[in-house]
C-alpha cells in the first residue's frame, strides 16, 4: 500500500513534466498512460491486492491519478490544435497590419483655411449659408437693378421649377442674412462655393469657391478697409509684396477698389502670368453701399461698413504652379495626395 501511493506520486511528477509538442509524442503519452496496456489501468490492477478495509480511500486516489492523467492527455492534445489552427489557417497574426492610407486636404480647403484663419485674428468670424438661394438674396438686396446683366440666363442657373430660385453667383447672400438678423456690429468671413453658367475649360469652371469678408459698426471707414487688406495681403503673400489699390465699380459698394499684389513669379518684372504687368489682382472690395444697408434694415445714417470677395481657384493654381481648374473637381487621387498641411 505505501508503496503504491509511493509509485503513484512520481508517476504525477513525470506526467506534470511532460511536454509534448507534436502529435507523436502526445500519441506516446497516450498509450503509455492511458493505453489499454498502458500504466493507469496497470497500477488499477493493484485494487485486487489492496486489503478490504483500504479499498475506499485507495479507489478515490486512483480515480483521482485517472482523472489527473486524462486532464493532462486533454491538455496537450487542445494546445496542439491550437497551434495547428495558426499554423494552417490564413489568419496569420504575425504578418504587419494593412497600412490605412491618411487622406489629405484638398488644396481649396488648404487655401480657404488660410485665408479664414489671418482674418479670425482679426476677430473676424466664420458664416456659412444656403447654395440654393432666392433672387433677392442674391441680388435684389444687393442693389443689383432688374436689368443687371448679372441676371442675365447666361450667367446664372435658375432652378426650373421655380424662377425665384438659383444657385448662389457669390457669397454674398451670406452678408446679406446676417445683416438681416439685425445684430451689430458685423464682423463676418464667409467662405463656400458659388455657381456661373460658365462652358468649362482649364481656366474657367460652372462652379468655384469664393471668400467674402463684412464688417460693420459705427464709424468703419475706408481707411480701416485699407488697413485690413494691407494686413492680408502681407500676411497671405509675405510681407516683401507691395500692394496697390484701384478705383474700380460693383453696384453693392462705394466707393470701390480692387486690390493688387506685386507679382510674386516675376518680382514685378513682368511675366506671362501678370500679363508683363507686374501685378496680380487679388480681390474686390469697398464700403457698403447705403442702399444695400437699408435693404437690409440697418440704418445708413448711424452705420457704415466695407466688404470685400475674392476667388479661391486662382491664388490656389498660382501656389501650387497648377495649370487646369478642372484638376480641382476631377477627385483624382494621384493629383489630391500631393498636398499636405497642418491646416
Ligand atoms: C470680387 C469682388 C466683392 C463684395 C464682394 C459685398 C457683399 C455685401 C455688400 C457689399 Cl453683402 N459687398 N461683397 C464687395 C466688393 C467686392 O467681390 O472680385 N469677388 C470675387
Amino acid at each position: 500500500m505505501e508503496h503504491l501511493l509511493q509509485q503513484i506520486e512520481e508517476y504525477k511528477k513525470e506526467i506534470a513534466a511532460f511536454s509534448g509538442a507534436d502529435e507523436k509524442t502526445i500519441e506516446e503519452f497516450r498509450i503509455k498512460w492511458l493505453g489499454t496496456k498502458g500504466l493507469v489501468k496497470t497500477i488499477m490492477g493493484e485494487m485486487k491486492n489492496v486489503p478490504n478495509e483500504k479499498k475506499k480511500e485507495f479507489g478515490q486516489i486512483l480515480n483521482e491519478f485517472k482523472q489527473f492523467t486524462e486532464a493532462k492527455y486533454e491538455e496537450l492534445k487542445a494546445s496542439l490544435n491550437s497551434e495547428l489552427r495558426t499554423k494552417n489557417s490564413e489568419l496569420d497574426l504575425s504578418l504587419p497590419g494593412d497600412p490605412m492610407p491618411l487622406g489629405s486636404r484638398h488644396p481649396i480647403s488648404l487655401m480657404t483655411n488660410r485665408i479664414i484663419s489671418i482674418f479670425q485674428r482679426l476677430g473676424f468670424a466664420v458664416a456659412e449659408g444656403p447654395e440654393i438661394e432666392d433672387d433677392w438674396h442674391n441680388f435684389t438686396a444687393l442693389n443689383l437693378p432688374e436689368h443687371h446683366p448679372a441676371r442675365d440666363m447666361q450667367d446664372t442657373f435658375y432652378v426650373q421649377q421655380n424662377p425665384d430660385w438659383l444657385l448662389r453667383t457669390h457669397t454674398s447672400n451670406i452678408q446679406i442674412r446676417e445683416m438681416k438678423k439685425g445684430k451689430l456690429p458685423i464682423r463676418i468671413i464667409c467662405p463656400g462655393r458659388v455657381y456661373r453658367n460658365e462652358t468649362v475649360s482649364a481656366r474657367s469652371h460652372c462652379f468655384f469657391h469664393q471668400v467674402e469678408g463684412l464688417y460693420i459698426d459705427e464709424n468703419v471707414s475706408f481707411a480701416d478697409l485699407k488697413q485690413t487688406l494691407y494686413f492680408f495681403a502681407k500676411e497671405m503673400y509675405g510681407h516683401d509684396v507691395k500692394i496697390r489699390f484701384r478705383p474700380s465699380y460693383f453696384p453693392f459698394t462705394e466707393p470701390s477698389a480692387e486690390m493688387d499684389i506685386s507679382c510674386m513669379l516675376c518680382k514685378g518684372e513682368g511675366c506671362n502670368v501678370c500679363k508683363k504687368t507686374g501685378w496680380l489682382e487679388i480681390l474686390g472690395s469697398g464700403m457698403v453701399h447705403p442702399n444695400v444697408l437699408s435693404n437690409c434694415g440697418i440704418d445708413s445714417n448711424k452705420y457704415t461698413g466695407f466688404a470685400f470677395g475674392m476667388g479661391i481657384e486662382r491664388p490656389a493654381l498660382l501656389k501650387y504652379g497648377i495649370n487646369d481648374i478642372r484638376l480641382f473637381s476631377e477627385n483624382d487621387i494621384r493629383f489630391l495626395k500631393q498636398f499636405t498641411s497642418a491646416v
